[in-house]
């Protein structure tokens, strides 16, 4: 007789930034199949290929599963298994060592895609041990969003998918296959279904171009001058919201003046897009209210960053989108402990003047340090030496813009110690090398502090290999070590608790509710004004000027170099996450090999055909990927994979994380200063046909 499946309720994560309510099936204490959950919050049954392999990832055989000392020189391989005692007081006695030489800023805390509470706890660690750096992936990944929207309007403003919308305008954001923070797309699918009209911006033909009402195939790297052109329209048509701009905003005829130079005939060259198409859309927009924004990481992948967010936000704006049901949302949170009391910063009170990227002059309010100032901060000692790291959920050899760089700066540390379910190419330069227990193998609390006003419960479903432990218990652990005891928990278990104190739930019973949303009230400006100096919308941010930066939104474009005719971007593959899951079975198979995206003309000009590899080069370094010849791109646009590594190879071995790896052709020579960003996608490229090795 088969044996009887159990099947446990959670939430997905950790195969992106999570949200799909599951069914998790037990069979004697293993996991042995996953499906979507009809009663999940946010996913409606929906469960993408990820979340129902997830749990092979547990079982693979090449899972950390001790820690690890090095033995050889940094990045040779070569480790002693060691006891977890072990491994906390090396990491301990390294960290108080250099504390005590160069001062606690010169040990930053490093996290990538934040995954669940462990990235609170580590901000917390890094302030109770006195160090304002933490090291984020923030500033190509939501940052400008963020931060935009809290110098314009006081909050960050987020697609609502929740409440019906007219219009949905999808620019730089493909939900199907990223379900960016947790919106997963069954609540976009389903107004879709119900007749919400869609516009999207993608320089790609995907499944919401095939469904969209009106497509704007853009040229990588010019979306500010293409917003900046929708708000030409909405504002010389007449299409925007008098009456809230004339109560609510700032600013409001510099930015009309400014927008005459952006009229859709000028920037269609630029954009590569019909000037009838751009007018076209902007008026879908405007005259669809209310319309949502949902705005994705390549808007934010560009030296231009702070403009292109910049000019979003008016547009929700000037149409009054903002704060509106359907409309661009301040999302307001449950009632469990705020951010603020939690991460404890009040500890670092010179935190503001002491991080790294101060020096830099980047933007008030972005709290991460960019990766390239770290690396500065490493490698040049400007603004001061900083000479360790400790890193949990990250691969900078794979996710930091020149991954070269990053190599050096992993070289150059006295101390760095990794925590992560596998060996990756960055755990390979460690001095110590942690075992997480992951997804399925401890409480946590997802979505919290994400500012899309939920949390949802992601109940333990099975025991962690022996040796395995839970980030959230490694920082606990290394706090009560490092830094004073009084402010850790006497387990992680009593973190969380925490967390949900002023929800009056106890985990368990949190599990029970499944999530927890914060009350939805709209448009609260009127009551209380906009959370600015001013209290109104700053269109015109007067103070930016002070920041060296731009007031109001602007594009100005480089001249092309003949050398590098074809523009380089990316899209996150739907079957991985990041450098992440390469090693599992059943996702390899799914995508094997690095794909590179070349358009038909473009293909056989350079003499290439499909399954042929391709060398791509920018001014910067290269790399090889697969051909695939595909009409669904520009023709002078490459479109190729990013994050790619070798698992099956040796990590220690230079070529695995070299040979395709997207970021070896991306560079921080020139970033953009609000956030220290460097540009991702849209950069000038060629290519050529490899002979097979
Ligand atoms: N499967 C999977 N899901 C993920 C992730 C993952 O790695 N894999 N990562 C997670 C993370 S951390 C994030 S931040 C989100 C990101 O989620 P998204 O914001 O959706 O990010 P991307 O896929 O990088 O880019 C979105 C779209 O931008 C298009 N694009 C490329 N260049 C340009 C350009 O210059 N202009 C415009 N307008 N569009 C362009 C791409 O074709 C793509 O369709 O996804 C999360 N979810
Ligand atoms: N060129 C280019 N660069 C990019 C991007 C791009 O689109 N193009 N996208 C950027 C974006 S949006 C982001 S968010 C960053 C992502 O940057 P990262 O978050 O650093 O990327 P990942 O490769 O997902 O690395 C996460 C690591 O966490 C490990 N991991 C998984 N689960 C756990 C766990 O429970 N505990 C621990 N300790 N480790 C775990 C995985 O094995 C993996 O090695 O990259 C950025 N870099
Ligand atoms: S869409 Fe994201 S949250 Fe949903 S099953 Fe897939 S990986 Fe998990
Ligand atoms: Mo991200």
């Amino acid at each position: 007789m088969a044996e009887k499946i159990e099947w446990i309720k959670t939430h997905c994560s950790r195969m992106d930034h999570g949200g799909c309510g599951i069914l998790v099936g037990i069979c004697n204490g293993r996991i042995v199949e996953i499906k979507g959950d009809a009663d999940g919050f946010l996913n409606q049954g929906y469960c993408c290929a990820k979340g129902r392999h997830a749990h092979e990832k547990l079982y693979d055989s090449n899972r950390l599963k001790t820690p690890l000392r090095r033995i050889g020189a940094r990045g040779d391989g070569q480790w002693k298994p060691v006891s977890w005692v072990e491994a906390l007081d090396v990491i301990c006695e390294n960290l108080s060592g250099i504390r005590q030489k160069h001062g606690a800023k010169s040990v930053a805390f490093c996290q990538g895609m934040p995954k669940g509470m462990e990235h609170f706890a580590l901000i917390r660690l890094a302030h109770t041990f006195g160090s304002p750096n933490i090291v984020a992936v923030q500033d190509v990944c939501h940052a400008p969003r963020e931060v935009s929207g809290l110098h314009t309007c006081g909050f960050y403003p987020v697609a609502d998918y929740h409440h019906p919308s007219q219009v949905i305008l999808l620019w730089g954001s493909n939900p199907p296959d990223t379900n960016e923070e947790g919106e997963i797309s069954s609540l976009l699918m389903k107004q879709l279904r119900e007749g919400t009209t869609l516009i999207v911006v993608d320089p790609r033909r995907t499944l919401m171009a095939e469904k969209a009402a009106y497509w704007l195939q853009i040229r990588p790297g010019t979306d500010a001058a293409l917003a900046l052109a929708f708000l030409h329209v909405i504002i010389q048509e007449n299409l925007y919201d008098h009456g809230f701009v004339q109560e609510w905003t700032n600013g409001f005829d510099l930015l009309q003046s400014h927008c005459k130079a952006y009229a859709p005939e000028s920037v269609a060259g630029i954009c590569g897009i019909d000037p009838n198409l751009i007018r076209e859309s902007a008026r879908c927009y405007a005259k669809g209210r209310p319309a949502a924004i949902g705005w994705g990481n390549a808007i934010e992948q560009h030296i231009t960053a702070w403009d292109t967010t910049r000019a979003l936000v008016c547009l929700m704006v000037v149409c009054g989108n903002l704060d509106v049901p359907g409309g661009n949302i301040h999302a307001l949170d449950p009632s469990v402990l705020g951010l603020a009391p939690f991460v404890r910063a009040d500890l670092v009170p010179e935190k503001i003047k002491e991080m790294i990227h101060a020096h830099f002059g980047t933007v008030p309010r972005l709290m991460t340090v960019p990766s390239a100032d770290f690396r500065r901060a490493v490698l040049d000692e400007t603004p001061y030496p900083v000479k360790a790291a400790y890193m949990q959920c990250t691969n900078p050899l794979m996710g930091y813009a020149d991954a070269d760089l990053t190599h050096q700066a992993l070289t150059r540390l006295d101390f760095l110690a990794v925590s992560d379910v596998f060996m990756t190419p960055t755990a390979a330069m460690a001095d110590i090398v942690l075992p997480a227990a992951t997804q399925f193998e401890f409480n946590d609390i997802g979505h919290y502090g994400l500012g899309h006003g939920i949390v949802l419960a992601r109940k333990k479903i099975v025991e962690p290999p022996q040796n395995c432990w839970p980030d959230i218990r490694i920082i606990n652990e290394l706090g009560k070590r490092l830094t004073s005891p009084e402010y850790w928990f006497d387990d992680e278990h009593a973190m969380l608790e925490a967390v949900l104190k002023p929800s009056e739930l106890t985990f368990d019973e949190f599990c029970r509710k499944g999530h927890l949303k914060g009350t939805e009230t709209f448009q609260k400006y009127t009551s209380t004004g906009f959370k600015t100096a001013s209290k109104k919308v700053e269109l015109n941010l007067e103070k930016a000027e002070k920041w060296g930066l731009s007031p109001l939104p602007e594009f100005s474009q480089k001249a092309p170099d003949s050398s590098y005719p074809l523009l380089l971007t990316s899209a996150k593959s739907p079957n991985y996450l990041h450098s992440a899951y390469r090693w599992m079975d059943s996702l390899r198979q799914k995508e094997p090999a690095p794909i590179c995206q070349i358009h038909p003309l473009t293909a056989k000009k350079a003499g290439i055909g499909e399954g042929d590899d391709v060398k791509i080069e920018t001014y910067y370094g290269k790399m090889v990927q697969t051909a695939h010849i595909t009409d669904r791109i520009r023709p002078e646009v490459i479109m190729a994979a990013y994050g790619w590594w070798f698992p099956e190879e040796d990590s220690s071995h230079d070529e695995s994380w070299i040979r395709s790896n997207y970021n070896m052709l991306t560079h921080v020579q020139e970033l953009g200063k609000a956030f220290g960003t460097p540009t991702l996608k849209g950069i000038p490229c060629r290519i050529r046909k490899e002979s097979k090795a």
